[in-house]
């Protein structure tokens, strides 16, 4: 008897402890400095600083720069490839800018300075909607990955909440709880 009970103790334990890593895991943001301790500026390869890196919804980029070289504009793919932003795009001139990413899909930055972004000072981040728990297996045969919306990808402001992983955590410990009991 004591040892069944002791046993049920420690699945349950186990249960917990895997729905708190999965709320975790979507709650916890993260903010990227950009370039790192560079920077924003001239003589970083920004699609190296991006290489190895995963962003998620509710991740915070933030452009440190100094302001009599450099600027943000968060621009269109357009933009971005042809080194062309429009007018009608705000210009963040902090030198200490602060973005959150806030929707799923592709960002593009890049330097209004003239010929900075032609010289690389340019970045482009994919923001995919959460990172994905362990215990949430698709049905068979589901392909459930929307397309990136870009035209999303513009300066957002707000943050967005984890509910449905922590909600799916939840009902995986109850599942748990059940299998081994
Ligand atoms: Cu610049």
């Amino acid at each position: 008897m004591a040892s069944s009970s002791s046993k049920k103790h420690v699945i349950i334990l186990f249960s917990m402890a895997i729905a708190t890593i999965a709320m975790l895991n979507g709650a916890l943001a993260k903010e990227y400095t950009v370039g790192d301790d560079k920077g924003w500026r001239l003589d970083v390869n920004y699609t190296d600083w991006v290489h190895g890196k995963e962003f998620f919804v509710g991740d915070t980029l933030v452009f440190k720069y100094n302001t009599q070289f450099h600027n943000v504009i968060n621009v269109t793919e357009a933009e971005y490839q042809a080194c062309n932003p429009s007018q009608n795009e705000p210009r963040l001139t902090t030198g200490n800018d602060v973005i959150k990413l806030v929707n799923p899909g592709n960002y593009w930055f890049l330097c209004g300075f003239p010929s900075h972004c032609t010289q690389g000072q340019k970045l482009t981040v994919l923001v995919q909607a959460q990172a994905p728990a362990p215990e949430a297996m698709p049905p068979p045969g589901a392909t459930a990955t929307p397309p990136p919306e870009a035209s999303m990808a513009k300066l957002p402001a707000t943050l967005i909440g984890s509910s449905g992983i922590t909600f799916s955590a939840v009902v995986f410990g109850i599942a748990a709880i059940g299998l081994f009991l």
